[in-house]
């Protein structure tokens, strides 16, 4: 990675009203997975199975952010940050009920309708959660799906069965009854493009299955569920924004070979615009991944005016970019990303560093004519950070801010409509099936006592938001 001395921007170069905050989610900090009347989600049942995650570790406890929560605000606060990512773990606020199946009521349980079981303890929590951050004058952008499906749900088909619509669409107005007065951003879906490529087609992830099938068919009912729960949140509050949240991969052809050009189209239309250009009215790219004709099998009826929505904003997340080369590689992507140089430093998730690709990104979704504004919601790097003496020097992960800092100034000033920042994350955490040892905190946790310390990059933030 180049270092960036040059490194001159100062936070009000990006606008009066950008905001700068740091992200987390649900299952990656708050542990408490069964308390207060929460039920297991996927990530519970799949963490708990042998050899799914690295040294078999599990988020039981991760952060313990549900009791410590407060020291997360103050973290913030000590920052200079006026914004706050994360997520709602579904299975601690409403318990789906699936017909001819035992339900259970946790105490305190109220039943919202034949299909929900709402569990005001755990909506206690994030009013908790919420009001702190009101006091501190930290503006919450919540989402509703960070990967943590009820394990319940999955049980009959998770993503895969079309029941997720209703399903989804009720827990969306169930959240906006509850939380709504709390609330003004949220976010719907977090990066659909990993959550079910690897949970539903590589099986790497919860709920671990595996097939194309199933893939497609869960990729077409997430769009669906995202766009049923985003008009219903509409329809309960027509004065917050709604967003949503991808992942986004640079995808650049490896040579000047037609070859290559194509595999690189390929592979950027699965990784980068799947998700997307369906809901902003451009469709499924079939021209470029003909592949995706097998999804037609399950689009019915008004399915592809269903998916929509006239989102207020798309959330891009953005961590490293590929040279992508012609490959045998998958006969239906014959695209292999290479790192853009062999010997290239790599962070502690083996991902090069190339702030480029997330200027790029952010451009491109800028000339979408229904995309109406961007925010950078997840962007970090995870290292091999170590506590000496009380302190966690990072440099290398501020000079990561620094270059992917400039590469969204330079992004803006050729039109990208990016209004905020949030660094990924605000605290070391549950890195899904790599465990506890990749961390992208800001704040250095000790995972056995859960104490947080502020690391050398969160000092750096604070001098370049107070300053
Ligand atoms: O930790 C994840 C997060 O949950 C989703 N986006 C990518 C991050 C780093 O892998």
């Amino acid at each position: 990675m180049n270092p960036a001395p040059e490194f001159q921007l100062q936070s009000r170069d990006f606008g009066p009203d950008f905001l700068w905050g740091a992200a987390t989610s649900a299952y990656q900090i708050e542990g408490a997975w069964n308390q207060d009347g929460k039920e297991p989600s996927i990530w519970d049942a799949f963490s708990h199975k042998r050899w799914r995650v690295k040294k078999n570790q599990n988020g039981d406890r991760a952060c313990q952010s549900y009791q410590r929560y407060k020291e997360d605000v103050t973290l913030l606060s000590r920052m200079g940050m006026n914004a706050y990512r994360f997520s709602l773990a579904w299975s601690r606020l409403v318990h789906p009920q699936i017909a001819g199946r035992t339900s259970w009521s946790p105490a305190g349980g109220y039943r919202h309708s034949s299909t929900a079981i709402v569990n005001p303890c755990g909506f206690d929590y994030y009013k908790r959660l919420l009001e702190s951050l009101h006091a501190a004058g930290i503006r919450p952008f919540v989402t509703l799906y960070h990967w943590d499906l009820p394990q319940r749900l999955e049980t009959s088909g998770g993503w895969a069965s079309r029941d997720i619509i209703k399903y989804f669409e009720e827990y969306a107005a169930i959240c906006v009854q509850e939380l709504g007065h709390l609330v003004k951003d949220w976010i719907v879906l977090n990066e659909p493009a990993v959550f079910l490529p690897l949970g539903y087609l590589l099986g790497v992830h919860a709920p671990g299955r595996r097939g194309l099938k199933r893939f497609l068919r869960a990729s077409h009912y997430a769009l669906l569920a995202q766009a049923a729960a985003a008009r219903s949140i509409r329809s309960l509050d027509s004065g917050c924004q709604i967003g949503t949240t991808i992942s986004t991969d640079g995808a650049y052809p490896a040579s000047d070979s037609q070859r290559d050009q194509i595999a690189a189209r390929r592979y950027d239309a699965l990784m980068n615009r799947l998700y997307v250009d369906p809901v902003f009215g451009e469709g499924y790219p079939l021209t470029d991944l003909p592949m995706l004709k097998k999804m037609e099998q399950y689009i019915k009826g008004d399915d592809l005016a269903n998916l929509q929505f006239d989102f207020d904003f798309l959330g891009v997340n953005n961590y490293t970019s590929h040279r992508i080369k012609h490959a045998v590689w998958m006969p239906w992507l014959k695209a292999r990303p290479l790192p853009f140089a062999k010997r290239s430093r790599r962070t502690a998730m083996g991902w090069e560093v190339y702030p480029a690709g997330l200027r790029d990104q952010l451009i491109r979704f800028g000339t979408y004519e229904k995309i109406k504004s961007l925010y950078v919601t997840e962007n970090g790097i995870a290292l091999d950070d170590v506590l000496t003496n009380g302190a966690v020097p990072d440099a290398e992960r501020i000079r990561f801010f620094q270059n992917y800092l400039s590469a969204v100034r330079d992004a803006q000033r050729a039109g990208a409509p990016v209004q905020g920042y949030f660094a990924w994350s605000l605290l070391d955490n549950f890195e899904w099936a790599a465990g506890y040892r990749p961390r992208f905190g800001l704040a250095w946790v000790d995972f056995a006592s859960g104490d947080r310390v502020l690391k050398e990059s969160g000092y750096w933030w604070r001098e370049f938001l107070t300053k």
